[in-house]
């Protein structure tokens, strides 16, 4: 049992296994233990889902209407629960579910690719016009990009969910980028995991520089576009 428990309490997340609950002398009293918490995820992906599907009825009707579609891809996760735990722990919060439905508001995410950074705030805007759609926070880290050149619209959201029981309103983190913004993230988000980084400091003004060079590849692609909308009038939408 000591063992079992200094594996839960080690920092690395792995080191706890589903088959170390078969040397727990009730392991199904664990298990049931984590039917709410299985529950609430069950929730925040159900809210996952009606984001998801409003998004993709935006994007239908707007190809429609404009002969091309403004969202190129939608990715969608839900924390996993080491990040939850290490994140309430990080931020002093209890480890209830209420905290977690209080204080996490990132628990269901949902990232939206788009082709240009003009369609970022069409998306936005479509989005947030809808009557069940409540804007909680917003970061625009496109109009203040972070010190290390990471770009992106971040939207908490509030949107409800219709159970057997009833309504309830979950909270939604959605995150919108165009296509350089979504590959220059990917990129410096896997190589902040590699841990033998020597020169951390030029890595970074590198890695800046990318941020760069993608936001002027995203600013001349949106030129050409509309220069290209401007001789075809008829399929303006901007
Ligand atoms: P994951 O795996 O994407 O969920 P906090 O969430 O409290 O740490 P804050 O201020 O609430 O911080 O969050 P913020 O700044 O709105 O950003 C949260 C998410 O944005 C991150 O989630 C990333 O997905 C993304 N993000 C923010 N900054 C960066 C960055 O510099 N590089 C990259 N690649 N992504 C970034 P998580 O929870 O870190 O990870």
């Amino acid at each position: 049992m000591a063992e079992i428990i200094r594996k839960i309490q080690s920092d690395e997340p792995k080191a706890f296994t589903f088959e170390d609950l078969a040397n727990i002398e009730h392991p199904e009293q664990i298990m049931e233990k984590l039917e709410p918490f299985n529950r609430l995820m069950m929730q925040y992906n159900c809210a996952i889902m009606e984001i998801e599907t409003k998004l993709h009825v935006l994007n239908t009707e707007f190809s429609l209407d404009h002969n091309r579609n403004p969202i190129e891809d939608i990715h969608s996760r839900i924390k996993k629960p080491f990040s939850i735990a290490e994140k309430l722990k990080r931020k002093g919060y209890p480890f209830t579910l209420e905290s977690i439905e209080t204080n996490l508001l990132d628990i269901a995410g949902v990232r939206v690719v788009c082709s240009f950074p003009e369609d970022i705030y069409a998306v936005r805007d479509m989005l947030l016009a809808q009557d069940d759609v409540h804007l909680l926070e917003e970061k625009d880290y496109i109009k203040a990009p972070k010190d290390n050149g990471y770009r992106s619209l971040h939207l908490i959201v509030e949107t409800p969910i219709f159970l057997s029981q009833g309504k309830k309103m979950m909270t939604v983190e959605i995150q919108i980028r165009t296509i350089a913004m979504d590959c220059w993230a990917t990129l410096e988000h896997k190589m902040k995991y590699k841990k033998d980084i020597k020169n951390p400091e030029s890595i970074s003004a590198r890695l800046k520089h990318c941020a760069d060079i993608s936001f002027e590849l995203d600013s001349q692609m949106q030129t050409l576009r509309r220069e290209i909308d401007a001789d075809n009038p008829e399929k303006q939408y901007l």
